[in-house]
């Protein structure tokens, strides 16, 4: 239980530490902002595929989570958020924080409402994580007042959900997709000369990526993955062709998206070299999550891992180029070997690249790697690549600043013997920096990097292009976010020249405690970037 106390949820601590019955403690991380909380309980859905929880007081405790619950929305992660409510027999007589949430929280929910009854609180949060872990899985809100939480009432509870933990059973699998629809999808590959599969984050949500990475191989597609999909295919796979993404999807004439919207990221759906659309085809977890702005050469909604195993076991030789997959194979390689020399940057101040350059040669197989910025991001997006899928949390599409310290103090619990590794832009840090007192009052080590350019970099050079000069995207140089944690109990120093990012890392690895790498880097460098995502 992600959470920050408030007087209105004090008998869910209650339960939490003294559970009645057969019922288990139940562990409570105490945070510094609800948002953290929520971001926390995201993250915890996104790496373990089972709900996570967030409480939050009433009032302010909600309008603090909402960016992070529709952060939640947006990437279709199992969040429960339980709230407390202003009490019933005083509603509209002005008690503290007396609000109405679930309007408030209804667009950027799969349901918000209020429990009022003791009796029904039990049947309410039942209903609260089996609606969020269904697909398509989503947060879900629920606020109780004050007397039906503070009640005491004999109520029936619930059984447990079938089936064992994890993304077989408790996340709710959806039916398997219609099998013309997987056919039409199988005759379309058939006859495809340029074929592309893109996997977003629904494949590892729902636990597909076996079954996708048989179904990319048996048909031999060329894929590019994003979000919790990277590392599907693992950095090296022959098949992997993330780093040509723009040569893949620019001469694709199929292009075949599964378990992420088309939106800004994938350039709305439009694929294939001019004049010669590519034909689409959306496969999604549930039918309302299939596009409707793109026309579609076919589309199937249901399991994703059912969707690949059909699709993987339908025998389909593949028509396309025998030049096609070895000539996005060269266009990878060419692209890794142009890494290079900006990996091993020895330009004074630090180019961001030599950091990732330092970073990779420290990173193991299964280490989370959290992203919390804007151009800083960027590049890590480009240069790590992971060796297994679920390990990459960045924000999605809504683009919310400020998970950093949620997502990582989720991943130290889900991930108890990896390392996690959290990216920060130095704007970035200072929306939840804060709760670096979280991880060192739970004691839990995670290596925080900062990409410190002085600066809002991905508004700082955008702005110069349209307007010829910045405003409003200058932050302090040099600014010491290390000694933030160091002054928060935890350990941290500064570098600025490129030579030392190498060591620091390696001593904050081996620190065992929450340490911050506060990298001063060239606020000059800006990533280059071909989408605005507007
Ligand atoms: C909550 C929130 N506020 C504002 C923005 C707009 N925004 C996007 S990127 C960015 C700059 C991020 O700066 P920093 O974290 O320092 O990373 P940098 O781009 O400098 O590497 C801003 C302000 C946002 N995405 N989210």
């Amino acid at each position: 239980m992600f959470t920050l106390s408030g007087g209105h949820v004090f008998p869910l601590y209650d339960a939490a530490v003294k559970p009645q019955g057969p019922d288990t403690p139940v562990r409570l991380l105490d945070v510094r902002h609800e948002q953290t909380a929520v971001f926390a309980a995201e993250a915890t859905a996104r790496l373990t595929r089972m709900p996570g929880l967030a409480v939050v007081t009433a009032g302010p405790g909600v309008t603090n989570s909402v960016s992070a619950v529709t952060t939640a929305w947006f990437n279709g992660a199992p969040v429960v958020v339980l709230a407390g409510r202003a009490p019933d027999y005083r509603w509209g007589a002005g008690s503290l924080q007396e609000m109405d949430h679930p309007p408030l929280l209804a667009p950027v929910t799969k349901r918000a409402w209020t429990e009022h009854l003791t009796a029904g609180v039990a049947g309410s949060v039942d209903e609260a994580f089996r609606l969020a872990a269904s697909a398509h899985r989503g947060p879900v809100f629920l606020d109780i007042s004050l007397e039906a939480l503070y009640g005491q009432a004999e109520a029936d509870l619930p059984g447990l959900p079938e089936g064992p933990e994890g993304p077989e059973g408790r996340t709710g699998r959806a039916a398997a997709p219609d099998a013309g629809a997987v056919g039409q999808i199988a005759d379309l590959i058939r006859t495809a000369r340029r074929p592309v599969l893109v996997l977003g984050t629904d494949v590892w949500l729902g636990g597909a990526e076996g079954a996708a990475r048989q179904a990319a191989e048996a048909l031999r597609l060329p894929v590019i993955a994003n979000g919790q999909a990277r590392g599907v295919l693992p950095r090296g796979h022959e098949l992997l062709v993330t780093r040509a993404r723009s040569a893949a999807l620019r001469q694709a004439d199929l292009v075949i998206v599964a378990g992420t919207p088309l939106d800004f990221r994938l350039g709305y759906g439009s694929f294939g070299p001019e004049g010669a659309p590519a034909r689409v085809v959306h496969v999604a977890d549930s039918p309302a999550g299939i596009a409707t702005h793109v026309p579609l050469a076919a589309s199937a909604a249901g399991d994703l891992a059912a969707f690949f195993t059909a699709l993987g076991g339908a025998g389909v030789a593949s028509g396309a180029d025998p030049g096609w997959v070895p000539g996005l194979a060269e266009a990878v390689h060419a692209a890794l070997a142009a890494d290079g020399p900006l990996l091993a940057s020895e330009a004074d101040p630090v180019h961001p690249a030599r950091i990732y350059g330092e970073l990779l040669k420290c990173l193991d197989d299964d280490a989370v790697v959290i992203g919390d910025g804007g151009d800083f991001v960027s590049f890590a997006g480009k240069y790590v690549e992971p060796a297994r899928p679920g390990g990459w949390l960045d924000p999605g599409p809504f683009g919310c600043l400020g998970t950093g310290l949620g997502y990582a103090i989720a991943a130290r619990l889900a991930r108890p013997s990896a390392q996690v590794v959290l990216l920060l832009g130095d704007g970035a840090a200072g929306f939840s920096l804060m709760d670096a007192d979280t991880l060192v009052r739970h004691g839990l080590p995670v290596v925080m990097v900062c990409g410190n350019n002085a600066g809002w970099g991905l508004e700082r050079h955008p702005m110069r292009s349209l307007y010829g000069y910045d405003v409003a995207a200058d932050l302090q140089p040099g600014c010491r976010y290390d000694e933030v944690v160091r002054a928060l109990g935890g350990a941290g120093e500064i570098v600025t020249a490129p030579g030392d990012i190498g060591p620091a890392l390696r001593r904050a690895f081996d620190s065992g405690v929450p340490y911050l790498v506060n990298v001063v880097t060239d606020p000059e460098i800006a990533y280059p970037r071909s989408t605005t995502g507007v």
